[in-house]
Formats: C-alpha cells, sequence, structure tokens
C-alpha cells in the first residue's frame, strides 16, 4: 500500500446540476481523506495547461471552453493508492462505458459533459497538484477515526 495524493475537480457540469454534495460524498465515504478544496472559474491558461496533453486533439478548443464556462470544484484527495481507486469511483471517460455504480456511470450520458476529472497517474497527479494548488493550502492533518481505516 503506498500513500498518495490525487487531483480531483468537478467540472462545471457538475457544478450547475447541483452535484457537489453526490459526488464529494464519495470519496468521503469511501475513506479518503481530503487536503484541499477551493471553487474556482479556471483562466484559459490554466485550463490549456490542464489540459495540455490533449492539445491537438479536435475536441480540445471545446474542452476548454467548457472547462473555463463556470465554477469548478477543484480538490486534493489522499489515501492508500488514491490515484487508481478515484478513476475506478470515476469510471470511463466515456459515460456510455462507464459501469453503473461509478460518478460517470450514474450521473453523466456525455463525453464532453462527463462531471468529474481525475489524475490518472502519479506524475500526472503531481503536476495537476501544483497546477491547481499552492502548497500553503494543502492541509497536513489526521482524522480522528484514522485507525479504523487503515492499519498503522
Ligand atoms: P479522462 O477525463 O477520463 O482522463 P481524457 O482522455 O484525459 O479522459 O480526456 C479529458 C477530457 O476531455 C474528458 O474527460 C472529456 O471531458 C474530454 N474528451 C475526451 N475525449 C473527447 C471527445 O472525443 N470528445 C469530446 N470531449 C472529449
Ligand atoms: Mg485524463
Amino acid at each position: 500500500m503506498s500513500k498518495e495524493r490525487t487531483f480531483i475537480a468537478i467540472k462545471p457540469d457538475g457544478v450547475q446540476r447541483g452535484l457537489i454534495g453526490e459526488i464529494l460524498n464519495r470519496f468521503e465515504r469511501k475513506g479518503f481523506k481530503l487536503v484541499a478544496l477551493k471553487q474556482l472559474i479556471p483562466s484559459k491558461a490554466l485550463a490549456e495547461q490542464h489540459y495540455g496533453v490533449h492539445k491537438d486533439r479536435p475536441f480540445f478548443g471545446g474542452l476548454v471552453n467548457f472547462i473555463t464556462s463556470g465554477p469548478v470544484v477543484a480538490m486534493v484527495w489522499e489515501g492508500d493508492e488514491v490515484i487508481s481507486s478515484a478513476r475506478k469511483i470515476i469510471g470511463s471517460t466515456k459515460p456510455v462505458e462507464a459501469e453503473p455504480g461509478t460518478i460517470r456511470g450514474d450521473l453523466a450520458i456525455n463525453i464532453g459533459r462527463n462531471v468529474i476529472h481525475g489524475s490518472d497517474s502519479p506524475q500526472t497527479a503531481e503536476f495537476e497538484i501544483q497546477l491547481w494548488f499552492q502548497s500553503s493550502e494543502l492541509n497536513e492533518w489526521t482524522p480522528t477515526d484514522q485507525i479504523w481505516r487503515v492499519e498503522n
């Protein structure tokens, strides 16, 4: 087991549809620890850096317009293997392929409006966390019930 941090963002469609609580609940209930949380309307520069890996794809312009169109809820979650675990909780990129029980499987229809982002690797997580957050925004804390979630 390795303790990791991952970057998770509720996209503007998730915020507009009133799904913030529903989505936060799934990570909190699982047992992961929230270490940073803020709402912001991303700048074009931030969105272009975040999705830089997709800059040559035909959907890039539309994706940047969409992600900058309204508030995003940006978060960092911590826990054992949280990066891959969060991707499972989120489900496949295409909602039609996302299993029921996953966020996208339960809450989304269209690939361009798939409500949530999650880092896909340790390298991506590190890049995205420093892109979206100052280190002073990441809180070091120990939940009082931590002993009931992990072997110490
Ligand atoms: P991910 O969000 O599951 O990691 P990526 O392949 O990294 O998926 O794509 C990033 C985001 O770009 C997707 O979540 C989706 O919103 C958007 N996207 C990916 N492929 C398409 C497409 O074919 N059409 C429209 N949007 C797309
Ligand atoms: Mg991705």
